[in-house]
Protein backbone atom coordinates (compact mmCIF):
# COMPACT_ATOMS: atom_id res chain seq x y z
CA UNK A 1 0.00 0.00 0.00
CA UNK A 2 1.61 3.45 -0.85
CA UNK A 3 1.50 6.43 1.80
CA UNK A 4 -0.92 8.32 -0.35
CA UNK A 5 -3.43 5.39 0.63
CA UNK A 6 -2.35 4.98 3.76
CA UNK A 7 -3.24 8.59 4.26
CA UNK A 8 -6.74 8.64 2.93
CA UNK A 9 -7.40 5.36 4.79
CA UNK A 10 -6.61 7.35 8.02
CA UNK A 11 -8.61 10.10 6.58
CA UNK A 12 -11.86 8.11 6.30
CA UNK A 13 -10.99 6.12 9.44
CA UNK A 14 -10.90 9.26 11.39
CA UNK A 15 -13.72 10.88 9.74
CA UNK A 16 -16.12 7.88 10.79
CA UNK A 17 -15.03 7.83 13.87
CA UNK A 18 -15.75 11.61 14.07
CA UNK A 19 -19.38 10.92 13.40
CA UNK A 20 -19.65 8.71 15.79
CA UNK A 21 -18.50 10.95 18.83
CA UNK A 22 -20.74 11.47 21.81
CA UNK A 23 -18.89 13.84 24.66
CA UNK A 24 -15.56 15.44 24.65
CA UNK A 25 -13.99 12.30 26.37
CA UNK A 26 -14.12 10.16 23.12
CA UNK A 27 -13.45 13.04 21.62
CA UNK A 28 -9.94 13.37 23.46
CA UNK A 29 -9.91 9.59 22.92
CA UNK A 30 -10.01 9.94 19.47
CA UNK A 31 -7.43 12.47 19.24
CA UNK A 32 -4.66 10.77 21.44
CA UNK A 33 -5.62 7.81 18.64
CA UNK A 34 -4.72 9.81 15.50
CA UNK A 35 -2.51 12.52 16.46
CA UNK A 36 -0.91 11.85 19.72
CA UNK A 37 2.61 10.31 20.07
CA UNK A 38 1.84 6.98 18.91
CA UNK A 39 -0.88 8.00 16.81
CA UNK A 40 -1.75 7.01 13.20
CA UNK A 41 0.12 10.27 11.97
CA UNK A 42 2.97 9.79 13.91
CA UNK A 43 3.73 6.26 12.16
CA UNK A 44 2.90 7.90 8.81
CA UNK A 45 5.66 10.64 9.69
CA UNK A 46 8.00 7.55 10.73
CA UNK A 47 6.99 5.71 7.48
CA UNK A 48 8.20 8.36 5.32
CA UNK A 49 12.11 7.12 6.13
CA UNK A 50 11.04 4.61 3.16
CA UNK A 51 10.10 7.53 0.81
CA UNK A 52 12.44 8.31 -1.94
CA UNK A 53 14.15 11.67 -1.02
CA UNK A 54 12.60 12.94 -4.84
CA UNK A 55 9.39 11.92 -3.34
CA UNK A 56 9.56 13.56 0.68
CA UNK A 57 8.36 17.02 -0.46
CA UNK A 58 5.86 16.29 -2.29
CA UNK A 59 4.67 13.15 0.29
CA UNK A 60 5.29 15.33 3.26
CA UNK A 61 3.08 18.24 2.16
CA UNK A 62 0.59 15.54 1.48
CA UNK A 63 1.02 14.23 5.23
CA UNK A 64 0.55 17.96 6.61
CA UNK A 65 -2.60 18.70 4.38
CA UNK A 66 -4.24 16.04 5.60
CA UNK A 67 -3.28 16.19 9.03
CA UNK A 68 -4.18 20.19 8.78
CA UNK A 69 -7.88 18.86 7.75
CA UNK A 70 -8.00 16.32 10.58
CA UNK A 71 -7.02 19.23 13.14
CA UNK A 72 -9.96 21.55 12.05
CA UNK A 73 -12.51 18.49 12.11
CA UNK A 74 -10.99 18.00 16.10
CA UNK A 75 -11.46 21.49 16.29
CA UNK A 76 -15.18 21.83 14.89
CA UNK A 77 -16.15 18.73 16.77
CA UNK A 78 -15.01 19.56 20.14
CA UNK A 79 -17.08 23.19 19.43
CA UNK A 80 -20.14 21.54 18.29
CA UNK A 81 -20.05 18.71 21.61
CA UNK A 82 -19.52 21.55 23.94
CA UNK A 83 -22.63 23.78 23.36
CA UNK A 84 -24.18 20.54 23.33
CA UNK A 85 -23.14 19.45 26.37
CA UNK A 86 -23.82 23.49 27.57
CA UNK A 87 -27.17 23.02 26.57
CA UNK A 88 -27.73 19.43 28.67
CA UNK A 89 -26.06 21.21 31.58
CA UNK A 90 -28.66 23.87 31.37
CA UNK A 91 -31.79 21.72 31.30
CA UNK A 92 -30.54 19.39 34.22
CA UNK A 93 -30.14 22.84 36.05
CA UNK A 94 -33.55 24.81 35.13
CA UNK A 95 -35.45 25.69 38.44
CA UNK A 96 -39.23 25.80 37.90
CA UNK A 97 -39.92 29.10 40.03
CA UNK A 98 -43.31 28.43 39.65
CA UNK A 99 -43.48 25.66 42.00
CA UNK A 100 -45.60 26.13 45.51
CA UNK A 101 -42.19 26.43 47.99
CA UNK A 102 -42.65 24.52 51.61
CA UNK A 103 -43.57 27.02 53.59
CA UNK A 104 -42.35 27.11 57.71
CA UNK A 105 -44.23 28.48 60.13
CA UNK A 106 -42.75 30.81 62.48
CA UNK A 107 -43.17 30.28 66.42
CA UNK A 108 -43.81 33.24 68.63
CA UNK A 109 -43.42 34.16 72.12
CA UNK A 110 -45.89 32.96 74.76
CA UNK A 111 -48.07 35.26 76.23
CA UNK A 112 -46.55 33.98 79.60
CA UNK A 113 -43.59 34.31 78.48
CA UNK A 114 -44.02 37.76 77.51
CA UNK A 115 -45.76 39.12 80.52
CA UNK A 116 -42.12 37.01 82.54
CA UNK A 117 -39.61 38.61 80.27
CA UNK A 118 -40.88 42.27 80.70
CA UNK A 119 -41.02 41.83 84.41
CA UNK A 120 -37.81 40.44 84.23
CA UNK A 121 -36.16 43.38 82.46
CA UNK A 122 -37.86 45.60 84.79
CA UNK A 123 -36.32 44.10 88.31
CA UNK A 124 -32.45 43.14 86.04
CA UNK A 125 -32.58 46.67 85.72
CA UNK A 126 -32.53 47.45 88.96
CA UNK A 127 -29.79 44.82 90.26
CA UNK A 128 -31.97 41.51 90.76
CA UNK A 129 -30.44 38.80 89.32
CA UNK A 130 -32.29 35.42 88.16
CA UNK A 131 -31.98 32.65 89.53
CA UNK A 132 -33.93 29.32 88.78
CA UNK A 133 -34.55 26.18 90.85
CA UNK A 134 -35.95 22.49 90.22
CA UNK A 135 -39.59 22.11 89.72
CA UNK A 136 -39.50 18.42 91.85
CA UNK A 137 -38.70 20.17 95.11
CA UNK A 138 -38.05 18.79 98.63
CA UNK A 139 -40.47 19.23 101.17
CA UNK A 140 -37.14 20.98 103.34
CA UNK A 141 -37.27 23.56 101.07
CA UNK A 142 -40.41 23.95 99.99
CA UNK A 143 -42.23 24.31 103.02
CA UNK A 144 -40.18 23.48 106.24
CA UNK A 145 -37.64 26.14 106.14
CA UNK A 146 -40.10 28.33 105.51
CA UNK A 147 -41.83 28.21 108.32
CA UNK A 148 -44.83 26.07 107.04
CA UNK A 149 -44.87 23.87 109.77
CA UNK A 150 -45.52 19.80 109.76
CA UNK A 151 -49.33 20.42 110.54
CA UNK A 152 -49.76 23.73 108.25
CA UNK A 153 -52.98 22.95 105.78
CA UNK A 154 -50.94 23.66 102.95
CA UNK A 155 -48.90 20.74 103.46
CA UNK A 156 -51.67 18.61 103.06
CA UNK A 157 -52.11 16.62 100.24
CA UNK A 158 -55.31 18.25 99.42
CA UNK A 159 -53.81 21.31 98.15
CA UNK A 160 -50.12 19.66 97.36
CA UNK A 161 -49.10 17.74 94.77
CA UNK A 162 -46.88 15.03 96.70
CA UNK A 163 -44.15 12.74 94.32
CA UNK A 164 -43.19 11.01 97.23
CA UNK A 165 -42.81 11.48 101.34
CA UNK A 166 -40.42 14.01 100.97
CA UNK A 167 -40.88 15.27 97.53
CA UNK A 168 -43.95 17.74 95.99
CA UNK A 169 -44.25 19.71 92.76
CA UNK A 170 -43.18 22.92 93.96
CA UNK A 171 -46.17 25.17 95.47
CA UNK A 172 -44.29 28.79 94.82
CA UNK A 173 -40.80 29.60 93.64
CA UNK A 174 -39.86 30.39 97.37
CA UNK A 175 -37.31 26.92 98.18
CA UNK A 176 -35.07 28.35 95.27
CA UNK A 177 -34.47 31.34 97.16
CA UNK A 178 -34.35 29.01 100.88
CA UNK A 179 -31.61 27.33 98.51
CA UNK A 180 -29.54 30.51 97.77
CA UNK A 181 -29.72 31.98 101.41
CA UNK A 182 -28.17 28.87 102.54
CA UNK A 183 -25.52 28.69 99.93
CA UNK A 184 -24.31 32.90 99.61
CA UNK A 185 -23.87 35.40 102.15
CA UNK A 186 -26.19 38.87 101.40
CA UNK A 187 -26.02 41.25 99.87
CA UNK A 188 -28.83 39.01 97.83
CA UNK A 189 -31.18 40.48 95.27
CA UNK A 190 -32.31 38.03 93.21
CA UNK A 191 -35.76 37.36 91.63
CA UNK A 192 -36.91 33.31 90.73
CA UNK A 193 -39.34 33.01 87.74
CA UNK A 194 -41.03 29.66 87.47
CA UNK A 195 -44.04 27.43 86.54
CA UNK A 196 -45.62 26.62 90.15
CA UNK A 197 -48.35 23.55 91.10
CA UNK A 198 -51.29 23.70 93.45
CA UNK A 199 -53.92 20.48 93.37
CA UNK A 200 -56.64 22.78 92.40
CA UNK A 201 -59.35 21.59 90.18
CA UNK A 202 -59.26 23.79 86.66
CA UNK A 203 -61.99 26.35 86.28
CA UNK A 204 -61.80 29.81 84.02
CA UNK A 205 -59.52 31.39 87.13
CA UNK A 206 -57.94 28.14 88.81
CA UNK A 207 -55.27 25.80 87.33
CA UNK A 208 -52.96 23.10 88.62
CA UNK A 209 -49.86 24.73 87.03
CA UNK A 210 -49.36 28.40 86.84
CA UNK A 211 -46.43 30.95 87.14
CA UNK A 212 -44.98 32.91 89.69
CA UNK A 213 -42.00 35.65 89.86
CA UNK A 214 -40.91 35.54 93.40
CA UNK A 215 -38.21 38.47 94.47
CA UNK A 216 -36.06 38.57 97.83
CA UNK A 217 -33.49 41.24 98.90
CA UNK A 218 -31.54 40.45 102.18
CA UNK A 219 -28.97 43.07 103.23
CA UNK A 220 -28.06 44.78 106.38
CA UNK A 221 -30.64 47.72 107.11
CA UNK A 222 -32.63 46.70 104.76
CA UNK A 223 -36.87 47.91 105.74
CA UNK A 224 -40.10 47.73 104.28
CA UNK A 225 -39.57 51.35 102.99
CA UNK A 226 -37.35 49.64 100.71
CA UNK A 227 -39.50 46.84 99.87
CA UNK A 228 -42.60 49.95 98.62
CA UNK A 229 -40.28 52.00 96.85
CA UNK A 230 -39.42 48.49 95.04
CA UNK A 231 -42.57 47.85 94.37
CA UNK A 232 -43.37 51.62 92.83
CA UNK A 233 -40.66 51.52 90.42
CA UNK A 234 -41.54 48.04 89.24
CA UNK A 235 -45.55 49.27 88.78
CA UNK A 236 -44.64 52.46 86.87
CA UNK A 237 -41.84 50.91 84.93
CA UNK A 238 -44.65 48.04 83.91
CA UNK A 239 -47.68 50.49 83.33
CA UNK A 240 -46.53 53.91 83.18
CA UNK A 241 -46.44 57.29 85.17
CA UNK A 242 -49.35 57.69 87.41
CA UNK A 243 -49.64 54.00 88.06
CA UNK A 244 -49.18 53.61 92.29
CA UNK A 245 -49.21 50.69 95.07
CA UNK A 246 -51.11 50.23 97.55
CA UNK A 247 -50.61 47.83 100.41
CA UNK A 248 -53.37 46.10 102.63
CA UNK A 249 -52.41 44.41 105.68
CA UNK A 250 -51.82 40.15 105.13
CA UNK A 251 -50.31 37.32 106.76
CA UNK A 252 -47.82 34.67 104.96
CA UNK A 253 -45.96 31.73 107.44
CA UNK A 254 -42.62 33.45 105.65
CA UNK A 255 -43.00 37.07 106.57
CA UNK A 256 -43.62 39.27 109.10
CA UNK A 257 -45.19 41.83 108.24
CA UNK A 258 -46.57 41.17 105.23
CA UNK A 259 -49.17 42.64 102.75
CA UNK A 260 -50.96 42.69 99.44
CA UNK A 261 -50.16 45.09 97.10
CA UNK A 262 -52.78 46.56 94.71
CA UNK A 263 -52.01 48.74 92.02
CA UNK A 264 -54.19 51.17 90.14
CA UNK A 265 -56.37 49.96 87.57
CA UNK A 266 -54.52 50.48 84.03
CA UNK A 267 -57.69 49.63 82.49
CA UNK A 268 -59.48 53.03 83.80
CA UNK A 269 -56.36 54.44 85.47
CA UNK A 270 -58.47 54.51 88.74
CA UNK A 271 -61.95 55.17 88.24
CA UNK A 272 -63.36 52.01 88.43
CA UNK A 273 -64.45 49.97 85.69
CA UNK A 274 -65.39 45.94 85.14
CA UNK A 275 -61.94 44.89 85.28
CA UNK A 276 -61.61 46.12 88.74
CA UNK A 277 -64.92 45.74 89.87
CA UNK A 278 -65.47 49.39 90.45
CA UNK A 279 -62.49 49.54 93.13
CA UNK A 280 -60.20 51.55 90.50
CA UNK A 281 -57.59 49.20 92.02
CA UNK A 282 -55.92 45.48 91.02
CA UNK A 283 -54.85 43.61 93.18
CA UNK A 284 -51.33 41.82 91.65
CA UNK A 285 -48.79 40.49 94.44
CA UNK A 286 -48.22 39.31 98.27
CA UNK A 287 -45.20 40.71 99.86
CA UNK A 288 -42.87 41.23 103.29
CA UNK A 289 -40.14 41.57 105.32
CA UNK A 290 -38.73 38.16 105.51
CA UNK A 291 -39.73 36.59 108.77
CA UNK A 292 -36.26 36.29 110.97
CA UNK A 293 -37.45 32.49 111.73
CA UNK A 294 -37.03 31.71 107.53
CA UNK A 295 -33.23 33.97 107.71
CA UNK A 296 -32.41 32.08 110.59
CA UNK A 297 -33.51 28.37 109.48
CA UNK A 298 -31.74 29.51 105.87
CA UNK A 299 -28.16 30.56 107.64
CA UNK A 300 -28.78 33.99 107.83
CA UNK A 301 -28.24 35.80 111.22
CA UNK A 302 -31.75 38.04 111.55
CA UNK A 303 -29.37 40.01 114.06
CA UNK A 304 -27.30 41.52 111.42
CA UNK A 305 -29.34 41.38 108.37
CA UNK A 306 -32.65 41.90 107.59
CA UNK A 307 -34.67 41.28 104.08
CA UNK A 308 -38.06 41.61 101.77
CA UNK A 309 -39.69 39.61 99.62
CA UNK A 310 -42.32 39.30 97.04
CA UNK A 311 -44.20 36.97 95.18
CA UNK A 312 -45.94 37.79 91.73
CA UNK A 313 -48.99 35.76 90.05
CA UNK A 314 -48.01 36.18 86.37
CA UNK A 315 -51.29 34.28 84.85
CA UNK A 316 -53.59 37.23 86.34
CA UNK A 317 -51.27 39.56 84.83
CA UNK A 318 -51.19 38.10 81.54
CA UNK A 319 -55.08 37.84 81.44
CA UNK A 320 -55.19 41.14 82.38
CA UNK A 321 -52.93 42.14 79.64
CA UNK A 322 -54.16 40.73 76.43
CA UNK A 323 -57.83 40.05 77.86
CA UNK A 324 -57.98 36.30 77.93
CA UNK A 325 -61.11 35.42 79.95
CA UNK A 326 -59.94 31.83 80.90
CA UNK A 327 -56.58 30.59 82.78
CA UNK A 328 -56.72 27.10 80.87
CA UNK A 329 -56.31 28.88 77.15
CA UNK A 330 -53.29 29.57 78.74
CA UNK A 331 -52.10 26.16 78.62
CA UNK A 332 -54.23 24.58 75.92
CA UNK A 333 -51.77 25.16 73.16
CA UNK A 334 -54.88 26.03 70.79
CA UNK A 335 -53.25 27.91 67.86
CA UNK A 336 -56.51 29.92 67.64
CA UNK A 337 -55.24 31.68 70.76
CA UNK A 338 -51.08 31.30 69.89
CA UNK A 339 -50.87 32.15 66.62
CA UNK A 340 -52.12 35.91 67.70
CA UNK A 341 -48.45 36.31 69.89
CA UNK A 342 -46.80 35.23 66.47
C1 LIG B 1 -45.17 35.87 98.44
C2 LIG B 1 -45.65 36.77 99.39
C3 LIG B 1 -44.80 37.12 100.45
C4 LIG B 1 -41.77 35.11 99.66
C5 LIG B 1 -41.03 34.90 100.80
C6 LIG B 1 -39.87 34.30 100.38
C7 LIG B 1 -38.72 33.87 101.19
F1 LIG B 1 -38.13 32.82 100.60
F2 LIG B 1 -37.84 34.83 101.26
F3 LIG B 1 -39.10 33.53 102.39
N1 LIG B 1 -39.94 34.16 99.07
N2 LIG B 1 -41.12 34.67 98.63
C8 LIG B 1 -43.09 35.71 99.56
C9 LIG B 1 -43.51 36.59 100.50
C10 LIG B 1 -43.91 35.35 98.53
O1 LIG B 1 -45.93 35.44 97.36
C11 LIG B 1 -47.25 35.87 97.25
Amino acid sequence: MDIRELVENILTKAESALQGVHDSQELENLRVRFMGKSGDFTALLRAMGSVSPEERPRVGQMINTARAAIQSRFIETARQLSLIEREHALALETLDVTEPRHTRTLGGVHPITRVLNEITECFTGMGFEVVEGPEAELDLYNFELLNLPRNHPARDAQDTFYIDDNIVLRTHTSPVQARTMLQRKPPIRIICPGRVYRADEADASHSPVFHQMEGLVVDEDVSMADLRGTLDAFARALYGDGVVTRFRPSFFPFTEPSAEVDLTCVTCRGKGCRVCKGTGWIEVLGCGMVNPKVLSLCGIDPSVYSGFAFGIGLDRLCMQRFGIHDVRQLFEGDMRLLSQFR
